[in-house]
C-alpha cells in the first residue's frame, strides 16, 4: 500500500494530466485488489475495468447534490449516496459538473472517511481545487475491501463554491460508477442535480412587497420645483427623488362658437408627463378671452421631466379635449412656457345639468335641457338657464346655442385621460 501511495503522490505533483493518469491507475489497481489480484500491470486494463463498473444492472445507489450551507456568495454542497436494494457501497467514481462562468470551485472536504488504516480515500488530488478549474470535478473513492461497505444514506464529500454571477446555474452529476461489495458489476440509480436560481438583490417583506431604501431630503431641497420620484428599479422601488424645476405655464385655447373678449371660464386641466407616466397637473384653471376669442389661462406651475406631455381640458359646457404627445420646448433662459392649443377648440355639448356638474357624456339629456328651455320661448335670460346652456356666452339662451350644441352632439363619451 505504501508503494502505491508513493506512486500516486509522486505523480500528482506533476500536474493534472498526470493526476488523471494516477486516478486511472488508482481505479485499476484498487479494482484488481478488490478482486484479489494485486498486479500493477493491470494499469493498462483501465478501460475494461471501467466498463465493468458501468454495466447496466439493478440500480445500486442514488446520488444527490444538496446545498448544505450558504454565506453571501459562498456556499457548500454535499454529495449524498443512498444505497438501493440492500447494496453495500465500497467505492465510486463520479464527476460533478459546474459552470465556470457562474461558479468558482474553492475547496473540498472529505466527509465519509472509512476508518481502517488501509482504506483508500478520495483520489487523486481532490484536496487541490486547482486540479478542477475546467468545470468538472472527478471524485474517486475506494475503501479497503475487507471493510464493510455502507448501506444507509451517506454524506460523501463536501464541495465549496463561490458564485461569480447572479445567473441561474446548475451543478450536475455525470459519469458515475459505483463499486458494491460482492458485486463485480454495479449500476447507478437516480441522480439529482442542484439548480441555483438567479439571485435577486431585492428584499421583500412578509407580504412580498419590496423593501425599499428611504431618502432623507434636506429641508431646502427643491425650493422652486417639484420633488419627483426617480424611475423604479428592478425591485419595484422608486429611485432617488429628483428636483424638477417648475415652469410657469399659460395655456391658450378656444371655445367653439365664442369669439368675444372678456369671457371668463373655469376649466378642468389635466397634464401628464409621458416620461414619468405621472399626472403632473390636475386642477381647475381660470381662462379669460381676448378680442380674438383666444382664452388664456392664469399661470400654472408645471414640473416637467421631459418635453413631451399629454394634456386634457374639460370646459364648463364642453366635451373633454385631449391632445397627446405635445412637444414642449421651454426656453432655458426663461422658465415660462405657453401651450397654444387654439387649433383644437373645446366643443360644447356636456352641459352642467346636475347642480353645475357635468356627467361626462354628450347625450339626449343635454339636448333636452336646451330644447326644454326653448320649448315655450325663443330666448331665455333666466340665470339658471344661462348657467347651463348659454353656450356662446351671449348672456341668454337662444337657438344659436342650440345650433352650436347640435354642431357637436354625437353622443360620444369622453375619452379617458
Ligand atoms: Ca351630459
Ligand atoms: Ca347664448
Amino acid at each position: 500500500m505504501a508503494t502505491r501511495e508513493l506512486f500516486i503522490t509522486k505523480h500528482l505533483s506533476s500536474g493534472f494530466l498526470v493526476a488523471l493518469f494516477a486516478l486511472f491507475a488508482g481505479i485499476s489497481w484498487q479494482w484488481t485488489q478488490f478482486r484479489g489480484v494485486v498486479d500493477l500491470e493491470t494499469i493498462e486494463q483501465k478501460p475494461a475495468a471501467l466498463e465493468q463498473f458501468n454495466a447496466e444492472n439493478t440500480p445500486l445507489v442514488d446520488l444527490d447534490l444538496e446545498k448544505s450551507s450558504e454565506q453571501g456568495a459562498e456556499f457548500k454542497i454535499v454529495l449524498k449516496a443512498t444505497p438501493q436494494n440492500g447494496a453495500a457501497v465500497t467505492g465510486m467514481d463520479v464527476t460533478v459538473n459546474y459552470s465556470t462562468d457562474d461558479l468558482q470551485f474553492t475547496a473540498l472536504n472529505q466527509v465519509y472517511k472509512p476508518n481502517t488504516a488501509q482504506t483508500q480515500n478520495w483520489l487523486p488530488g481532490a484536496n487541490d481545487p486547482s486540479n478542477f478549474t475546467d468545470g468538472s470535478i472527478e471524485l474517486t473513492f475506494f475503501q479497503n475491501p475487507e471493510e464493510a461497505g455502507f448501506t444507509d444514506e451517506q454524506a460523501m464529500i463536501e464541495l465549496h463554491f463561490i458564485r461569480t454571477s447572479k445567473n441561474t446555474t446548475e451543478i450536475s452529476i455525470s459519469d458515475a460508477f459505483v463499486l458494491v461489495e460482492d458485486e463485480e458489476e454495479s449500476a447507478l440509480g437516480a441522480t439529482s442535480s442542484l439548480i441555483l436560481q438567479a439571485e435577486s438583490t431585492c428584499a421583500y417583506d412578509e407580504n412580498d412587497n419590496p423593501i425599499c431604501q428611504s431618502y432623507d431630503l434636506p429641508a431646502d431641497f427643491c425650493p422652486n420645483g417639484t420633488v419627483v420620484d426617480g424611475p423604479d428599479d428592478e425591485c419595484g422601488c422608486s429611485g432617488e427623488p429628483v428636483c424638477v424645476e417648475n415652469i410657469s405655464t399659460t395655456i391658450q385655447t378656444k371655445l367653439a362658437g365664442v369669439n368675444k373678449a372678456g369671457v371668463s371660464i373655469a376649466a378642468k386641466v389635466m397634464i401628464g408627463d409621458t416620461t414619468s407616466k405621472t399626472r403632473v397637473f390636475d386642477d381647475t384653471v381660470n381662462f379669460t378671452s381676448d378680442e380674438n376669442g383666444v382664452f388664456t389661462s392664469t399661470e400654472i406651475a408645471l414640473a416637467l421631466e421631459d418635453s413631451v406631455i399629454d394634456i386634457a381640458i374639460k370646459g364648463p359646457m364642453h366635451k373633454i379635449m385631449i391632445k397627446r404627445n405635445i412637444l414642449v420646448s421651454p426656453d432655458p433662459t426663461d422658465s415660462s412656457l405657453v401651450l397654444d392649443l387654439t387649433n383644437s377648440p373645446l366643443l360644447p355639448g356636456d352641459l352642467p345639468l346636475d347642480n353645475g356638474v357635468q356627467d361626462g357624456v354628450v347625450d339626449e339629456r343635454d339636448y333636452l335641457a336646451i330644447k326644454n328651455i326653448l320649448d315655450t320661448k325663443t330666448t331665455s335670460t333666466d340665470s339658471a338657464d344661462v348657467a347651463i346652456a348659454d353656450i356662446n356666452y351671449s348672456g341668454k339662451v337662444t337657438n344659436a346655442d342650440l345650433s352650436l350644441f347640435l354642431g357637436t352632439w354625437n353622443s360620444m363619451i369622453d375619452e379617458e385621460f
